[in-house]
């Protein structure tokens, strides 16, 4: 695309890219397109002096015209994380970090979150780990199962005191203490209690068997007398459940004698 300026016989030329010339006669460097396009940042650039040209590189790639790969693996700075990476691979235009377990990304700097895909029951915390996580539960509940199992603290090491009773529950325990025990783990000796039994308790048992007793007592007493008055009045007929209280009115008699022995005198 030419123009001719007719009063001073000059050209006036748009030439394509990489051409040059008043007339578009000269060819660049870039011309021919010396770069490998897919593996520059930018276009070709030509020296003033239409001698040579520069191709900008990707990263991945080097030479002149960006077609040597870059060996990452190699470098002085290998991209892959040192610590999370077994292993490096080079490939044309790229590399690989064979990440270890637990790590991702391109260069196995990322630590993958566990905790992103588990639930921790009950109330319990993950932890992320490395290739691992931990459920830190409330208590109560054991880890193994992300918190999700209730510990039985009975059969473990039974936390109850004074000879209390351990019940086991979900997710907790709960002590039956003995009389005269109080608290969670009936540690606690109950003050009131101890009144009771060193006072009142006594006589709650003792009470009613010594009025019993003082009963029969009287009972005995009662029968001991009435049998004592038919006595007399039976002498010398044969009867043999007044013979079965003889023994015991002979000795009646013999308590009952010595009074009138006594008037006697
Ligand atoms: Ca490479
Ligand atoms: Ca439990």
């Amino acid at each position: 695309q030419c123009t001719h300026a007719q009063v001073d016989n000059t050209w006036q030329c748009d030439c394509p890219k990489y051409v040059h010339g008043v007339k578009c006669e000269t060819l660049g460097p870039c011309y021919s397109e010396p770069c490998d396009e897919n593996n520059t940042e930018s276009n070709c650039k030509e020296n003033r002096n239409l001698t040579d040209y520069t191709c900008t590189c990707k990263t991945e790639w080097q030479g002149k015209d960006c077609t040597e790969d870059v060996d990452e693996c190699s470098s002085s700075s290998p991209p892959c994380h040192p610590d999370h990476t077994y292993n490096c691979t080079n490939v044309q235009g790229d590399y690989i970090c064979y990440c270890h377990p637990g790590f991702s990304d391109k260069n196995c700097f990322t630590n993958i979150n566990e905790c992103s895909s588990v639930t921790c029951h009950n109330g319990g915390t993950c932890i992320d780990g490395i290739n691992s996580y931990t459920c830190n539960c409330t208590s109560g509940w054991t880890n193994t199962s992300n918190c999700m199992e209730d510990i039985n603290e009975c059969t473990l090491q039974d936390p109850c005191l004074n000879g209390a009773t351990c019940v086991n529950t979900e997710g907790s325990f709960s002590c039956q203490c003995e009389p005269g025990f109080i608290g969670n783990l009936c540690a606690t000796k109950d003050p009131d209690f101890r009144k009771i039994s060193s006072d009142d308790n006594v006589w709650i048992i003792v009470g009613p068997v010594v009025a019993g007793f003082l009963l029969l007592v009287v009972i005995g007493v009662i029968i001991f007398l009435k049998m004592a008055r038919k006595k007399r009045r039976t002498r010398g007929t044969y009867n043999p459940s007044r013979q079965e209280m003889n023994g015991s009115k002979l000795e009646l008699g013999r308590v009952l004698k010595p009074p009138p022995e006594e008037r006697l005198i």
